[in-house]
């Protein structure tokens, strides 16, 4: 895979300082204009703040490269012209030279592949309801069983199958660590209620994890941080279930499949709440993006001190 690195994410890469990977899809395809850019610039601001270097990784006419500048991160949330890239469409879409935004996936195995461990995201992929007739699982869940990082979420989206994910992730060997819980966190509601194993005390203890894995030779799973909302700040659990039932009607009725489930689905969340869903999906995003730098910032000085 050819990847161009930006000069600062080289830079820290080189000298062993925290790096955060950041995907581009949520920016091009899962926020609404205009707000989507100016959200992109406060994510990565927020990993400045909380002291790692923001790596936001995307294609741009078929280059891929991590690290997008201001400019290239303002073409792929403005352009009419972006396509949804999964793992298996990199390398055509390269070929093609295409300007193209990473999912969870794609941004996973292009972190992992230049040496980026942590990466902050809003909500995984999953399976979806009436995946045992529509065999829509999303490729989030098989990439990272075979990609070592560190995924910093707020679990997956309520539009899944919530148990069917969280099943299908333990067969695939994927760890999941509660972020100071262990309740596994429904994206814009605090609780699935679904029951984790394990609980994570602190940024330094995540990045023991890391460095066990690495010890124990096990490099090819990524670890999944699931990062709960606090209660008084998710969506009201009324309002969602409303908007989540309305939504998958207007799924069946506009016969939309594949790929762009995701995307119509949260375009419904926002257009239907009012912008109190974006409002709960931003701050979701940012206390992500907070946590991923500390836990990326205690793995450099774990590495360091070894
Ligand atoms: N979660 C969000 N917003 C998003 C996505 C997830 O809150 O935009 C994106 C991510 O890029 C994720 C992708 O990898 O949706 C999953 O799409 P699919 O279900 O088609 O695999
Ligand atoms: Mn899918």
């Amino acid at each position: 895979m050819s990847i161009r690195l930006g000069d600062e994410v080289a830079a820290a890469l080189e000298q062993g300082s925290p790096v955060v990977a950041l995907e581009s899809t949520i920016v091009s395809h899962g926020l609404p204009r205009p707000d989507n850019l100016r959200i992109a610039r406060e994510i990565e601001q927020t990993v400045r703040e909380n002291g790692a270097i923001p790596a936001t990784i995307g294609m741009v006419d078929g280059e891929l490269i991590v690290g997008l500048s201001d400019a290239e991160l303002t073409r792929l949330a403005t352009s009419d012209d972006v396509i949804k890239l999964s793992v298996r469409d990199l390398a055509t879409a390269a070929a093609m030279k295409a300007d193209g935004a990473t999912t969870v996936a794609s941004t996973s195995a292009v972190a992992a592949a230049v040496g980026i461990g942590v990466f902050a995201t809003g909500g995984l992929g999953g399976v979806h309801r009436e995946a045992n007739v529509t065999f829509d699982e999303s490729a989030d869940l098989t990439t990272l069983s075979r990609t070592p990082i560190v995924v910093v979420c707020a679990g997956v989206k309520s539009i899944l199958d919530v148990g069917a994910t969280l099943e299908r992730l333990e067969t695939l060997g994927v760890g999941i660590l509660g972020y100071r819980t262990k309740r596994f966190p429904g994206f814009f509601i605090t609780d699935s209620g679904f029951e984790l194993t394990w609980e994570a005390a602190s940024p330094e203890q995540i990045a023991q994890v890391m460095l066990a894995q690495n010890d124990q030779g096990l490099h090819d799973s990524g670890i999944i941080v699931a990062n709960p909302l606090p209660v008084d700040e998710q969506l009201d659990p009324a309002l969602h279930d409303r908007t989540l039932a309305d939504g998958l009607q207007l799924l069946r009725d506009r016969k939309i499949t594949g790929k762009d489930v995701t995307p119509a689905l949260l375009a419904h969340f926002h257009s239907a709440t009012e912008g109190k869903s974006l409002d709960v999906n931003v701050r979701i995003i940012l206390r992500n993006a907070a946590l991923a730098a500390q836990i990326a910032a205690a793995a450099s000085k774990l590495a360091e001190a070894e």
